[in-house]
């Protein structure tokens, strides 16, 4: 069978990055079973022929109206899919859709009718805000990093950033890497309006946020760089317990050697 992707590097290339950090979250052991989904806004790289493509599923409604995302093009995991099948086979574990004119629903069209995240209206309503906004941002990662899911068990790293200070403390990178530091988001059902609500709103602030007993949820230009700030937090964290674990509160870098490490590399706050 054909793929999309044949013939169209662009658009292979952003579905082969979903695919390799699909098998990263695997790997870390924080995309149990069907845990966690991905979607990429990809209508950059959308041509004619796509835009002809007939639909391969009905037109779907999507529970919300999201006036942005007209014409918008996604690639999402798909629904009870599992990331370490994902990272082999992306185009069987996950679909590209597009939204229909009338900004309420979709329909797949390629390469298989492989229906997306149950997390879909949460991920458009966050690309609809990202857009609304000028962002460039075009990847939305949502994952369960066992350490700062651990962290979010304990109701001190819950108050304002409080976590953000603690994990930039733990080694310089993570602030030069995760500038935004790490939003708080209270308990909420998981694919809830109210955790998407919840969510866009921290995002005004925030690259990654955290959602309370569960999981992260990030943006970023692309699905690289969202895992790459997961990944540089959840490493701090790791900093953080192995502290711990040998029996002492690690220092932290202090308030000098923070700000020091702010101004040389340009960074906000
Ligand atoms: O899609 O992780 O929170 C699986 C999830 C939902
Ligand atoms: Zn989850």
């Amino acid at each position: 069978m054909s793929s999309i992707l044949e013939n169209r590097p662009a658009l292979r290339e952003e579905v082969e990055k979903v695919a390799e950090v699909a098998g990263y979250l695997w790997q870390k052991g924080w995309a149990e079973r069907n845990g966690g989904n991905i979607t990429v806004n990809i209508t950059e790289h959308i041509d004619d022929e796509i835009r002809n493509m007939p639909a391969i599923s009905p037109v779907t409604p999507i529970g919300l109206t999201l006036p942005e995302l007209k014409g918008c093009y996604f690639y999402c995991k798909g629904t009870n899919m599992r990331m370490r099948d994902l990272a082999r086979r992306p185009m069987d574990n996950g679909s590209i859709i597009r939204i229909t004119d009338d900004c309420a629903h979709y329909e797949i069209i390629a390469d298989k009718p492989v229906k997306p995240t149950s997390e879909l209206p949460s991920h458009l309503a966050v690309h609809n805000y990202l857009i609304s906004k000028g962002s460039d941002y075009k990847a939305s990662v949502h994952t369960h990093p066992i350490e700062l899911v651990a962290m979010s068990h304990c109701k001190k790293f819950l108050e304002k950033d409080v976590a953000t200070n603690l994990l930039w403390s733990m080694i310089p990178e993570t602030k030069a890497f995760c500038p935004r530091g790490l939003g708080i988001i209270p308990y909420k059902l998981p694919s809830s309006n109210e955790l998407a609500e919840a969510t866009i709103k921290e995002l005004g602030d925030y690259d990654v946020t955290l959602w309370e007993k569960h999981g992260v949820f990030a943006v970023e230009k692309d699905v690289m760089a969202a895992f790459d700030q997961i990944d540089v937090l959840n490493k701090s964290a790791l900093i953080y317990i192995a502290a711990k674990n040998m029996g002492f509160e690690p220092d932290g870098m202090n308030n000098e050697q923070m700000r020091e490490m702010t101004v040389a590399f340009n960074l906000p706050k």
